[in-house]
């Protein structure tokens, strides 16, 4: 190969790989900032009114209508803040228990109606899912603090007022990788520099978005004509050692390969796409 098929051959690639990672990141950004005004929404319409003016049927056609405004995601729900004194209260209100997350084998064990979840064990507080998008219907009832990454991300996003994002892990009634987004919605308007403490105290539930990842991706890259050409790969590369591929196959080839990087707004998360010709030359 001379000199300058192997200069243009690389610079293909890179272009090819940069623009599939701003296009992602692009999309991902769009459906972040909808999320977050999802959130507002619930802040207004249900806690900002008495009684709320927004009720699961509202909920799900209002999010099923405007879900062109999230590229990417697979559903929104809303996980209201229950503390343990009011969980016998809230029950009653809502004519159901709050359910604890189940876990992988149980799934497996069991068909996933919700009907047959376990009750929560006594916590001091609970995220039972109040609201959801048609499309997530099945987390309804369940308690997002029950699950690990669900839990984390939950507080993390209350202590920050920021959209933060869970490591990979395997959705309910899924079988792919996703990601949650997760918001917190507060009480009162809180200053832009209020303290963790602050903002702890003042939350009262969570607006969260699923990232069913490899099918989401697979479509954005289906918009673009290069499946022949090129392979791509989507790592969270949070912890160097131990990178996790969200997004395509396991990488066996080691030919001309070119990393572009990419950013999903939550600075404890960090990714990037790397990319390979199909083909040698
Ligand atoms: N949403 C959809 N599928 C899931 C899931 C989830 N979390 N967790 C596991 N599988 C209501 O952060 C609050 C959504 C959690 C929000």
């Amino acid at each position: 190969l001379n000199e300058g098929t192997r200069i243009r051959r690389t610079e293909t690639l890179e272009n090819m790989c940069d623009e599939r990672a701003r296009m992602l990141q692009d999309q991902f950004n769009v459906s972040m900032n909808h999320v977050h005004a999802l959130a507002i929404l619930v802040s207004t319409f249900y806690h900002g009114k008495e009684p709320p003016a927004i009720d699961q049927k509202t909920f799900g056609e209002y999010t099923e209508r405007t879900s062109f405004e999230r590229p990417l995601t697979s559903g929104v729900a809303y996980a209201l803040r229950v503390p343990h004194s009011e969980r016998e209260k809230f029950e009653k209100e809502h004519g159901w228990t709050i359910k604890k997350m189940e876990t992988e084998d149980q799934t497996l064990a069991q068909d996933c109606d919700p009907e047959n979840l376990d009750p929560s064990p006594i916590q001091d507080e609970y995220a039972p899912v109040i609201l959801s998008q048609e499309t997530v219907s099945h987390i309804v009832s369940i308690d997002m603090m029950s699950g690990k990454e669900d839990r984390e991300n939950i507080l993390r996003a209350r202590a920050s007022g920021k959209g933060v994002l869970t490591s990979p892990f395997k959705l309910l009634k899924s079988n792919h990788l996703g990601v949650v987004l997760t918001f917190a919605v507060y009480n009162a308007h809180l200053h832009q520099d209020a303290t963790p403490e602050q903002r702890i105290k003042s939350t009262v539930g969570y607006l969260g978005a699923s990232y069913d990842v490899p099918s989401l991706v697979e479509k954005l890259l289906h918009q673009l004509a290069s499946k022949q050409t090129i392979v791509v790969n989507v790592y969270d590369t949070t912890n160097v050692s131990a990178a996790i591929n969200m997004f395509g196959p396991n990488e066996t080839d080691t030919g001309l390969l070119h990393i572009s990087s990419l950013d999903f707004g939550d600075p404890a998360r960090k990714h990037e796409m790397r990319c390979r010709f199909k083909q040698r030359p």
